[in-house]
């Protein structure tokens, strides 16, 4: 049982913190817009979420026709993320590519496109996509997944005798259904 019982509390563990998994933050506007159209390169690549995120895994890339378009690292400003862009950009189509770390611990990322002059915007003009993280399957497939390492500790935990008595006695049974249907 000494491997067993971790395994147990990882399973219940993963089980009481799942709910959690409903409240991660969610992009709630960006500027430039998604397949925006702007005359003048910007300075900044601003996000905006529905709630503060955390400082920490924040993400954003900006590639344009030069390549990549950032200056520096994205600054989180509670709800907001912003992100610099080098002086000068040429006209053309930006994608960009971003990922922040929600309050709830989960990692959100997704990517949109603006266009600078007379260009069509790079990327898809979808909305925000949300990570896959396995942090945010629905609650039953925990507490199947769960059930399911639970049974097969037990399982492994049986004595070994009993084990051998149920081999013995499947043998057993499978022996006689054999000879059953031979006659
Ligand atoms: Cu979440």
């Amino acid at each position: 049982m000494a491997l067993a019982c971790p395994l147990i509390a990882l399973a219940v563990g993963s089980v009481a913190t799942a709910p959690v998994a409903w409240g991660h933050d969610v992009l709630i506007s960006t500027s430039p817009a998604d397949g925006q159209r702007v005359g003048a390169a910007p300075s900044l690549v601003t996000l905006t979420f529905s709630a503060p995120v955390l400082q920490i895994g924040t993400a954003v890339a900006v590639t344009g026709p030069g390549g990549d378009a950032t200056q520096g690292p994205p600054a989180v400003l509670a709800d907001t993320v912003n992100q610099p862009l080098r002086g000068a950009l040429p006209p053309g189509g930006y994608r960009v590519q971003w990922r922040v770390t929600s309050r709830d611990g989960h990692p959100v990322s997704g990517e949109f496109g603006f266009a600078v002059g007379g260009a069509a915007p790079a990327g898809p003009a979808a909305s925000p996509t949300t990570g896959s993280s396995p942090l945010h399957w629905p609650p039953w497939v925990w507490i199947a997944s769960a059930t399911v390492v639970v049974a097969g500790v037990l399982a492994a935990a049986l004595p070994s005798s009993r084990r051998r008595r149920a081999a013995a006695g499947a043998a057993r049974s499978s022996g006689r259904s054999r000879s059953r249907s031979s006659a």
